[in-house]
């Protein structure tokens, strides 16, 4: 335990990790911030921050002293009222938090992965047989947008019209964690109608029988939670469940195109698929950043941090962190991933990530079965975003196995 005056002086950073260079091309950022310490103070966003693996995994596993329920944005809900009702999963702590996560546990489960696995495979198998019959098409408008939008809205059991507003809530969910900067504000613009689409998505008599929207309601009626909590219980499949993966698969297809020897590796050994999608997790992680709030005094690494400070932990830079990782700019398909925080650690780590791998998975295998080789034709577009690395764009070539 630290006595007053201890405590070593904290780097104070004059970087904005919300502005448009950074969330552009954060690597070079993440470097400085992790070479200046293991936790730095960003007078931009008026929080402490982390990029160490190390600092970043115990924060995200001590969860009583770095809680969600504040909010895992920048603003402090103990101060503001957010922009819609808090999540019930992740924004919540125990043990409200371990209530609702053990319900959605049982329905995001193996059993049901492995009863969709057949139909979301022969959906991957059509998408991408078509794109190869056209051999220019672009990554992301015409696959990696596309292939999430055909399953998941299906498996929630989502109402047919207006799906398109999902990803437009995606943007403004993200986009929320950060400031009201210009990104949101461009970000979000026109998108507005989103939010109410969603809201009235989420009720009972909107929601197909049969899907896990409706399950949730099911696990309501059995008392398992009140009927106001399984809407927005819904919600928190609708929000993270779509531009997450969108961008998931993206970046592996982007990976997999910008190192053909990498690419290579996978033709020749297709069960190194799962390993694939991990890996270019890891190295370009969709999920870049969440903040969390000290519930009290706190000492990390000789640095004090206070009780109700904002803490912003980058996911992304701990996963490049060369204190853990060998070579961790290199993207290699058969490292050893494991201990990757891209579905974040401790009792908030993805609810989805069995749905996100099994997605990546059946791309990856689909690809590899029909591709000799991916060519980028164009220049990558980036879709700036206040917690996504996103992507629109990836023009590509691909050449017939
Ligand atoms: C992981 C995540 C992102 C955005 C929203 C939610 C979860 C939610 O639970 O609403």
């Amino acid at each position: 335990v630290m006595k007053p005056g201890e405590a070593e002086v904290v780097p104070n950073l004059a970087i904005d990790p919300f502005d448009k260079v950074f969330l552009g091309d954060p690597y070079a950022y993440h470097d400085m911030i992790r070479e200046a310490g293991p936790v730095v103070w960003l007078d931009s966003v008026g929080a402490f921050a982390m990029a160490r693996y190390e600092e970043v995994k115990d924060s995200l596993r001590d969860h009583e002293t770095f809680c969600s329920s504040r909010g895992v944005g920048t603003l402090d809900f103990a101060k503001e009222t957010p922009f819609r009702p808090p999540s019930l999963l992740l924004e919540a702590d125990p043990p409200l938090h371990d209530r609702t996560r053990s319900m959605m546990n049982r329905i995001v489960s193996l059993k049901a992965l492995k009863e969709l696995r057949p139909r979301w495979q022969a959906k991957a198998e059509e998408l991408v047989d078509r794109l190869v019959e056209r051999r220019r098409f672009d990554a992301v408008k015409d696959l990696s947008e596309i292939f999430p939008m055909m399953i998941f809205p299906d498996t929630i059991g989502l109402r047919d019209d207006g799906r398109e507003h999902l990803l437009d809530y995606a943007t403004i969910v993200f986009n929320a964690f950060g400031p009201d900067n210009d990104v949101l504000r461009e970000g979000n613009e026109g998108k507005e109608a989103a939010i109410e689409w969603v809201a009235e998505a989420c009720k009972r008599d909107n929601l197909k029988e049969g899907g896990w929207g409706m399950a949730v309601f099911e696990a309501a009626d059995r008392g398992e939670c009140t009927h106001e909590e399984a809407e927005r219980l819904v919600r928190s499949f609708l929000s993270a469940g779509v531009d997450t993966t969108v961008n998931g698969i993206g970046h592996m297809v982007l990976a997999l195109a910008g190192h053909p020897e990498e690419y290579q590796k996978l033709r020749s050994n297709p069960s190194l698929v799962r390993r694939a999608f991990e890996e270019s997790l890891r190295w370009d992680s969709t999920v870049q950043t969440f903040f969390r709030t000290t519930t009290k005094r706190v000492e990390v690494g000789g640095a004090e941090i206070p009780e109700g400070q904002k803490v912003l932990l980058f996911l992304a830079a701990a996963n490049r962190d060369p204190l853990h990782w060998d070579e961790p700019d290199a993207f290699r398909i058969e490292r050893n991933t494991s201990g990757h925080v891209g579905f974040g650690f401790g009792i908030h780590q993805c609810l989805g990530q069995m749905v996100a791998r099994l997605e990546g998975e059946l791309i990856g295998t689909a690809i590899a079965e029909r591709v000799a080789s991916i060519r980028l034709t164009g220049a990558p577009v980036r879709r700036l975003n206040n917690t996504l690395h996103a992507i629109d764009s990836v023009p590509v070539e691909v050449e017939p196995a």
